[in-house]
């Protein structure tokens, strides 16, 4: 049995749960870490030191950070569907990942809702904000552009490319920021939207995280 541990309003928990939906992977979840606590139970740090959801166990096979779990999953589970076994077409998937992780995250998940949506009004950053604000615009108009030819990130089908980045576009259609003119991203989100792994796994309401 998969055991997949995490709050499902974590935004690194829902890439996870959201590949566990497309794969139809059979799973037990335990909530785990913001309000539900236990990131310091001696079990769970045996299994991830670093005390972070979220974390996988696969008949034995323990696994955390997100995107790691993600290849892990997608090789062992997922046939060449989700993580091709071609190098030069596996390097799509693997390079959005990375920019996700390394650019657009830091920007939107760190910058905008933690710095903007999870912070109490009393104690926000503008100038920090508002530079976030902009970079988001700036790396959501760059995936816009590469849209423009292509229905999702790295081609026809969906893959581990759109995972990290799609989960992101949730929330940031949601919160009241100033965002740009993007029509290839929004028709892009309309296509995860269409999916039920996405809509069960990444449109889960994040009010409870407001600051
Ligand atoms: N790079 C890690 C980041 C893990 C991480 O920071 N997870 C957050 C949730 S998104 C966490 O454990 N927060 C503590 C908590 O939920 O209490 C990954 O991608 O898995």
């Amino acid at each position: 049995m998969l055991t997949i541990w995490g709050r499902r309003n974590s935004f690194n928990v829902q890439k996870v749960m959201w590949l566990v939906g497309e794969l139809a992977l059979d799973h037990a979840h335990v909530p785990l870490g913001g309000a539900f606590g236990g990131l310091d139970d001696p079990q769970f740090r045996a299994k991830n030191p670093h005390g972070r959801i979220p974390v996988i166990d696969d008949e034995g096979v323990v696994v955390w950070e997100s995107h790691a779990i993600l290849r892990y999953l997608a090789a062992r589970h997922g046939g060449e569907a989700f993580w091709p076994a071609d190098a030069a077409t596996r390097s799509y998937p693997d390079r959005w990942m990375d920019w996700a992780q390394t650019t657009l995250q830091p920007a939107f998940v760190d910058g905008v809702f933690m710095g903007y949506y999870r912070t109490p009004e009393e104690k926000r950053d503008w100038p920090a904000i508002n530079a976030a604000v902009a970079r988001c615009a700036q790396h959501y108009r760059f995936l816009d552009s590469w849209l423009a030819d292509r229905p999702f990130l790295a081609g026809d089908e969906p893959t581990l490319a759109d995972i990290p980045a799609g989960t992101t576009l949730y929330r940031y259609f949601s919160l009241d920021i100033e965002r740009p003119s993007l029509p290839n991203v929004e028709t892009w989100y309309a296509r995860l939207c269409e999916r039920p792994a996405y809509r069960q796994h990444v449109m889960v309401p994040f009010d409870d995280l407001k600051g």
